[in-house]
Parts: C-alpha cells; sequence; structure tokens
C-alpha cells in the first residue's frame, strides 16, 4: 500500500483528486476528507494541511505528497521532487508600491518585506548581498504596505489582480512554482513498484493532455505535403475515401504546434479537419 498525501481543501484539492480518477484510482467517501483507500488500486490517501505535507513525507507518515513547490522549497524537509504535476502554477514574488520609484532590488536595502515565505525571501535577499528586515505573517500579506507594516510583500501571485488591487506592483520574481510530487528519502520495494505503476500513469494522462487527435480529408495529389505536416505517433494512418481522388488522414498533434499546423493543413487543401481530445497516451 502506498500513502499518498493531498491537500484537504485548498486549491490544489480539487485538481489532486482529479489527478487520481484521470489514472483510473477510484477513491471511497472522497467526501469525508479525513483518509481513504482505493477499491482498485493499491493506495491511502490523507488529506492535510499543504504545509504539512513535507513534514509528514519526511516522517514517513506519507510515502509521497502532491504539494506547491513554494512550500516544499520553504520547509525544506528531507524529501524529493519526483514528478511536475502540472497545475496549481504560480510565482513568487516580490512587489512594492505602485506609487515607488524602484528601479534595482537595491532598493529593498534596509527596507521592511512582509511575507509568509521568511526562509525563500532569505534565501533570495543573500544571493543578492541585500539586508532586509522580513516579518513573517500567515496571510493577506498584501495590504501590509497599505496599513504601514512593511514597505514591500513577497507573495505568490498567479493572475496579478490581488497586488493590483492593493495598489503594489510586482518588481522581482523569486520563484516559479507548480504542483509536485515529492517521496521520502527511501521507499520499499514495494512501495517503488506502486509508485512507478502510479508515475506511469500520470505521465500517460499528461501526454494525453499536451496531445490532439487529429481527423482530415486530403486530396491525393496533396497528400504527401498534408502527411508532411502530420509526424503522428509513428506516422499518420491514411485510408481511401468512397469519393475517388480523396483519403482520410488521421494523426496526433502536439498542443504547442497546433493552430501552426492547423493553417498549415488548410492551405494545402485540407477539408473537414476535426479535432479530438485524447484521453490517454501511452507511447
Ligand atoms: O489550508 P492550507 O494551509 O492547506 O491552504 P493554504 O491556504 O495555505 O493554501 P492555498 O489553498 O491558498 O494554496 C495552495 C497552493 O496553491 C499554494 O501553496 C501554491 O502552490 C498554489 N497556488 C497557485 C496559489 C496561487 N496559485 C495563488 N494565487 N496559492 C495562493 N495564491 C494566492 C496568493 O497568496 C494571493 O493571495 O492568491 C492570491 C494571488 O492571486 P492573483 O490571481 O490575484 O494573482
Ligand atoms: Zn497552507
Amino acid at each position: 500500500m502506498l500513502k499518498i498525501a493531498i491537500q484537504k481543501s485548498g486549491r490544489l484539492s480539487e485538481d489532486s483528486l482529479k489527478l487520481l480518477k484521470d489514472c483510473g484510482i477510484d477513491l471511497r467517501n472522497v467526501k469525508d476528507r479525513l483518509r481513504t483507500e482505493s477499491d482498485n488500486f493499491p493506495v491511502e490517501v490523507f488529506f492535510l494541511r499543504d504545509d504539512d505535507i513535507p513534514q509528514y513525507v519526511e516522517d514517513g507518515v506519507a510515502d509521497i505528497g502532491f504539494v506547491g513547490e513554494n512550500v516544499v522549497y520553504e520547509k525544506k524537509k528531507a524529501v524529493q521532487v519526483r514528478e511536475k504535476l502540472g497545475f496549481g502554477k504560480c510565482r513568487l514574488s516580490i512587489a512594492v508600491k505602485k506609487s515607488d520609484d524602484y528601479s534595482a532590488v537595491s532598493f529593498l536595502q534596509g527596507k521592511k518585506i512582509a511575507t509568509s515565505y521568511p526562509v525563500l525571501v532569505q534565501d533570495y535577499l543573500d544571493k543578492k548581498g541585500i539586508s532586509a528586515e522580513i516579518h513573517e505573517i500567515s496571510g493577506s500579506v498584501e495590504i501590509a504596505p497599505g496599513i504601514g507594516l512593511a514597505d514591500a510583500v513577497c507573495d505568490l501571485v498567479s493572475s496579478g489582480s490581488t497586488l493590483f488591487m492593493n495598489g503594489l506592483k510586482e518588481v522581482e520574481n523569486i520563484l516559479q512554482s507548480q504542483a509536485v510530487l515529492i517521496t521520502g528519502k527511501h521507499l520499499d520495494k514495494e512501495k517503488e513498484q506502486i509508485l512507478e505503476r502510479l508515475l506511469f500513469r500520470m505521465q500517460a494522462v499528461k501526454k494525453a493532455k499536451n496531445n490532439k487527435y487529429v481527423l482530415l480529408n486530403a486530396p491525393n495529389d496533396q497528400l504527401q505535403k498534408i502527411i508532411a505536416l502530420l509526424p503522428g505517433m509513428k506516422s499518420p494512418t491514411v485510408l481511401p475515401l468512397a469519393e475517388p481522388g480523396w483519403s482520410s488522414v488521421h494523426s496526433v498533434i502536439e498542443e504547442n504546434d497546433f493552430w501552426n499546423i492547423i493553417e498549415q493543413l488548410k492551405d494545402n487543401g485540407a477539408q473537414g479537419i476535426l479535432v479530438v481530445p485524447i484521453e490517454k497516451m501511452i507511447v
């Protein structure tokens, strides 16, 4: 049995549960959010506060955890990042008042910085050779400059609207973060094997998300050019259409190249282009 720690309630909870579900793992009594098991995969899931997850994994109370990189690096526990999970993306940034004349990090010399991430902020300041006073606060960091508690803040940012609404501007980026899978120092053979199976499934889910299945009709005289645009997993599938002189072409393309390739396909005479999501992809 592999013990997994995930966030009980917060920004990572739903995505963590969805990832397990997408991996085909059914969980009992998810609503209770305490502890649960699966009937079809050897895992046990603990629901915890995100800040506590690295400690539980270090202690071996949980074998693996899903948690933000920001928490992992702040807590500095003996855990390893095994896989990036692709959700919970944000950045840890320093922000100052919009009206401040900020041109370089030296602005922060001797200033007060409010943050929930004192370790990461101190590391950053040391690296830059700046000495500043760090005020650790656990929430609503963004109001600190407005009430005269600090000159600057260091907090997580995703859209930037919280900073904007509090009259702040982002000036230094300390860390890019997303949810990751962490493991403790040592897993026994049985647990390591379960983890390998889980990682295999996660990679299939992630690959599927980054790729689309494309079906299109192509005039036979343009077929070579169209095939050249579509690499496919091995090579595209080509089937004759009932209408003479036309073929149906099936392939897989990456999300990043998507619009670029679709435009070129159209320019080369492709018609009736269908784009279908892929549920799982094993290469
Ligand atoms: O109760 P528990 O301790 O488990 O939860 P929590 O309140 O400490 O954490 P939670 O649920 O807020 O966040 C969990 C994790 O989500 C964080 O550790 C990050 O890894 C990740 N994450 C991703 C974020 C954000 N995006 C985010 N935008 N965590 C917090 N924020 C906050 C930020 O602190 C600020 O208040 O959202 C605000 C900024 O958002 P924008 O969109 O206005 O820029
Ligand atoms: Zn927390």
